[in-house]
């Protein structure tokens, strides 16, 4: 079975997390994904938090499967002319470097036009347009100017970073779907087009809702399904809703059986309207269900501690797992808090493709994320990270250069 993405070709300049998470995702769909990196050295994250000495990092091997590695001094003259040589046998340049570094290397948004007019440049950066523009950017501090950590955390607590890479992760899959985007409308226009994903504007988009609630609390001064109403205050921008639930109906993350010694008994409960008679009768309190004080959802908003507080009573009698069951047997919407090893262990997730062994040949086997993004006619096979430079040769030879041409550009230090 053919490949989405077959004979897209991508000169993939990105590096640490949000460029590669991007570039993995278009080679995941069938592109040939072409990794550019510094000669002897590669991107940094082949070395960061390693744990196989001599081995290419798991931060490195689970952001770089199924692409290519061929190494480039681009600021070496004839390196530069092998990266214009690519450009011209490109249809894509993602990078994400810092800002202006694409500049001065030489590889200006013009120069690349002329060398190539249908090639889309795709750059993650940490801010679009502003004051800010030129600054570096890694996760946090995207979480940080997104909204993300001024909404996340407790009340009476500092703000809290989320361990999901909204930032870096979160801003690849928004440029890749900028450049499938533009992708498709140069098969109208046979034109290529810049595509920018600013970290700082991924992490807002992912915290629309948070925005939302700003002009709620502009107009009404309250908000009801946050933990704040009704015995807290409310200040002039949005709090930190603590595990609140951010829609309208509202959830918490209540205890389970186990709790005292292990961090994750714990299952997120929702309150879902609907099944409300069900909820009271599981937990064992018949009567709320028709009590004028708890019956319906707006009686029940200013009691949601009380309520969480005797759910939680039930819910500590059973493990997360037991809690799932019998609600699920009711409809009542709920989720068991899993750790990373009860996931890595799941045998429905290794199933469907989502957690993947892979085999390396310096560290062995190790498991992956693989593609969250499932396509009935183009399904997925996740193969290894390459090693360091391991296809320059290949590549090269399919840029037309010959074999003593290749010996020369390495002896130089160009690739
Ligand atoms: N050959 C020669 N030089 C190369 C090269 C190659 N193959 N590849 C890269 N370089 C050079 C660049 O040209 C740049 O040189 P100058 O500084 O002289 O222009 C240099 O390597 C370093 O690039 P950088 O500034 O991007 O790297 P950094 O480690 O200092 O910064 C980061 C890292 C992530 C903060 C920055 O790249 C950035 O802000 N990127 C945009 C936002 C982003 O993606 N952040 C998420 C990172 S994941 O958490």
């Amino acid at each position: 079975m053919g490949k989405a993405l077959d004979g897209v070709r991508i000169l993939d300049f990105t590096h640490v997390q949000s460029g590669p998470t991007c570039t993995q995702l278009l080679a995941w769909f069938g592109a040939d994904v072409i990794k550019v990196e510094r000669a002897g050295a590669g991107d940094i994250t082949r070395e960061q938090l390693r744990d196989v000495p001599g081995a290419d990092s798991l931060y490195f091997t689970m952001l770089n499967h199924n692409k290519r590695s061929v190494t480039i001094d681009t600021k070496n003259p004839e390196g530069k002319l092998v990266l214009e040589a690519l450009i011209q046998k490109c249809d894509v340049l993602v990078e994400n470097f810092a800002p202006g570094a694409l500049d001065r290397m030489g590889f200006t948004w013009e120069r690349i036009q002329e060398l190539n007019p249908r090639m889309i440049v795709a750059s993650v950066k940490g801010f679009g347009p502003g004051p800010y523009e030129d600054c570096k950017v890694y996760e946090n501090v995207a979480q940080c100017v997104g909204g993300a950590a001024s909404t996340t955390g407790f009340d009476d607590g500092p703000p809290v970073v989320t361990g999901a890479q909204i930032g870096d992760s979160g801003t690849g899959l928004h440029l890749a779907l900028g450049i499938v985007t533009a992708l498709y409308q140069r098969t109208m226009t046979g034109r290529g087009q810049k595509v920018l994903a600013a970290m700082q504007d991924g992490v807002l988009n992912l915290c629309r809702v948070k925005l939302r609630d700003q002009q709620r609390l502009e107009r009404t001064g309250v908000m009801k399904e946050y933990p704040q109403y009704p015995n807290g205050t409310f200040g002039e921008a949005v709090p930190r809703a603590g595990n609140a639930s951010g829609g309208g109906q509202p959830g918490w993350i209540l205890k389970c059986k186990g709790w005292e010694h292990d961090p994750n008994a714990y299952i997120y409960f929702i309150t879902q309207a609907p099944v409300w008679v069900k909820i009271c009768n599981v937990i064992g309190r018949e009567e709320w269900a028709t009590h004028p004080d708890y019956a319906t959802p707006d009686a029940r908003l200013p009691r949601l501690k009380e309520i969480f507080a005797e759910v939680e009573r039930w819910t500590m009698t059973k493990t997360k797992f037991e809690a799932m069951e019998i609600l699920n047997e009711h409809d009542i919407p709920c989720g068991p808090i899993l750790s990373m090893k009860e996931i890595a262990d799941d045998e429905s997730l290794r199933k469907t493709g989502t957690i993947v062994e892979v085999e390396h040949p310096v560290r062995g086997k190790y498991l992956t994320v693989g593609n969250p993004i499932k396509l009935s006619d183009s399904p997925t096979e996740v193969t290894r990270s390459p090693l360091l430079g391991e296809h320059t040769d290949e590549v090269m030879a399919e840029l037309g250069y010959s074999r003593e041409q290749i010996d020369a550009l390495r002896t130089a230090g160009a690739i």
